[in-house]
């Protein structure tokens, strides 16, 4: 036998609980699993080796759960999560299930459907603090429109920041330890959602009121349904302090949400995603948002489970081989070619820096001519995780 790639608990992996309680079923098709109770979906995923789990509102508590129940449920939710190792990681609100929700939820026409978002909101949040989740994520899948006659984008935005805000004032007023983050999404279910790449969704964190409060919680399917490059993506909410909660999975380009397992369709872009995640010690969940193929049935669920955290864990360990080899890492120092007193020159401005780079002569053509060795760079990365190197 060779490596086991077992996950530990330091390897802090989350999956939604949404994703284990999947049925299969689809816009042409019912389901093709039986219901699986989230309690179950804790225990199970705890005995795995997993870390965290995220949850919506309802995959613990129905819509309509008396109080005495609610509270009920949360205390199960809490003793089994001790009892296998594994606690709440990330809360959110579902908003899009119920058809109360069919045109949006804070961006809905209606005053009294934005209030009752928020109302559900709140409570969401209450149960996200009493289980210990430190980020609540808004992913507005019905935020949006199929006609733009029916609602202004400028006016939703505004309607979407003033939830944000109130809901920030609402976790400081109860001086909860939480933060939020934005879940982008281009379209699906509506036709066009509102905030649809994790650059626009950066950008909204900073129009709040409470900026520090708000980052992104950026999906791999969700960056790629537009055509996008998950890792670019991602890399610029590491930069700018905003990754706040990540949600793996794989996916063909352009498409619909194919939501398949982790690393299954875009090896090398989860290779870089893997590499950007480890190299930068990042230390949020490895959290999984994708769902079993609908041609699985009950145990397929646990072989989806494990196949997303062994792909990420074998990744993980290219990546190292990847840090540490010698060719590949000379063709970077090659490439990476420094000069401390230019570097120096523009690194701030001052006039003196301008009028001396000004003054020095660069020739472009001798410039151009280096050789940048980015077809070898790229057959040793191929080859490296294709497993011959
Ligand atoms: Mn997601």
């Amino acid at each position: 036998m060779g490596k086991t790639y077992k996950p530990a608990k330091s390897d802090k992996f989350a999956f939604g609980l949404w994703t284990v309680m999947n049925r299969g079923a689809d816009p042409f098709g019912a389901p093709t699993r039986k219901p699986l109770d989230p309690l179950e979906a804790i225990r199970r995923l705890g005995e795995m080796g997993v870390y965290g789990y995220e949850f919506h509102d309802n995959d613990i508590i129905p819509i309509g759960t008396p109080a005495a129940q609610r509270d009920k449920l949360i205390k199960r939710a809490k003793q089994i999560g001790d009892s296998v190792g594994i606690r709440a990681t990330m809360a959110t609100c579902n908003m899009f299930s119920h058809p109360v929700f069919k045109d949006g939820a804070f961006t809905s026409n209606s005053a009294k459907v934005r209030a009752y978002a928020l109302q559900k909101a709140m409570n969401a949040i209450d149960v996200g603090a009493e289980l210990g989740a430190k980020v609540f994520v808004f992913w507005g899948g019905r935020e949006g429109t199929e006609v733009d006659s029916s609602k202004d984008p400028a006016v939703a935005l505004k309607r979407y920041r003033e939830a944000i805000d109130f809901l920030c004032e609402y976790v400081l007023d109860n001086g909860y330890d939480m933060k939020f983050a934005v879940e982008p999404k281009p379209n699906e279910p509506r036709g066009d959602i509102f905030l649809a790449t994790a650059g626009s969704a950066l950008a909204f964190t900073y129009t709040c009121a409470h900026p520090e409060m708000i980052g992104v919680n950026p999906e791999i399917e969700h960056i790629r349904m537009s055509g996008l490059n998950s890792y670019h993506e991602i890399c610029q909410l590491l930069e700018a302090g905003k990754l706040f909660d990540i949600h793996l999975g794989a996916q063909k380009p352009l498409r619909y949400d194919q939501d398949i397992r982790f690393g299954a369709e875009d090896l090398k872009e989860s290779f870089f995603v893997v590499k950007a995640l480890e190299d930068y010690k990042w230390p949020g969940t490895r959290a999984f948002d994708a769902h079993p193929y609908r041609t699985e049935n009950e145990a397929g669920v646990w072989d989806f489970v494990e196949g997303c955290m062994r792909s990420y864990l074998i990744l993980r360990e290219k990546v190292a081989a990847f840090n540490a080899d010698p060719e590949i890492q000379g063709i970077l120092a090659e490439i990476n070619e420094g000069n401390r007193a230019l570097e120096k020159l523009m690194s701030g401005y001052s006039r003196e820096s301008a009028a001396e780079l000004k003054a020095r002569a660069f020739d472009p053509d001798a410039l151009a001519k280096k050789q940048l060795r980015y077809e070898k760079l790229d057959q040793l990365t191929q080859e490296l995780l294709l497993g011959v190197r």
